[in-house]
């Protein structure tokens, strides 16, 4: 190995609780290492409404923020930490466009998602979208890290 290796980059991944009630945690992590990529942490938790309104700040405002919080405290949550060269572009195409009906087959989002007519879309996952917002995430869903 390298000793001027930069820290590996790293994303926070969410198995959203649609994804998890519907018993598909396994198979997204199937997808993340088959892909290369190495869980460094994962933890399945009920968020507070506090972690959530920090980790949705941007979308403070918007009028699908409460049902959003609301749909994320609907029941357990996967949060993951997954590692390798280029894992914050590389995750988010895995998991394919916002709109699980418009979401490219071969995508999480695309292959094992829908459009349920719920308040909220519900996409199953959640992945940082800047190594900015992926050290920001890191720190409030795993403070330990
Ligand atoms: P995520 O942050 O969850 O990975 O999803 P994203 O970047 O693809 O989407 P973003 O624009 O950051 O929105 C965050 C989440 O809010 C919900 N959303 N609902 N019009 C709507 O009903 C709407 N727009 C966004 C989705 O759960 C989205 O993933
Ligand atoms: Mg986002």
């Amino acid at each position: 190995e390298n000793a001027e290796a930069p820290v590996a980059e790293r994303t926070l991944v969410l198995v959203k609780p649609d994804g998890v009630r519907r018993g598909l945690s396994g198979e997204i992590l199937r997808r993340i290492e088959a892909k290369g990529y190495t869980l460094r942490a994962v933890r399945l938790l009920r968020p507070t409404s506090e972690v959530l309104h920090q980790h949705y700040a941007e979308h403070e405002g918007k009028p699908f923020f409460e049902p959003l919080v609301e749909f994320m405290m609907s029941g357990p949550v996967l949060a993951v930490v997954a590692e390798g060269e280029g894992v914050v572009p590389g995750f988010r195409s895995l998991a394919g466009a916002t709109n699980p009906t418009e979401a490219a087959p071969g995508t999480i989002r695309g292959d094992l998602g829908r459009d349920w007519g719920t308040k909220v879309v519900q996409n199953l996952v959640h992945g940082s979208d800047s190594p900015e917002s992926a050290s920001r995430e890191i720190s409030l869903w795993f403070p330990e890290l």
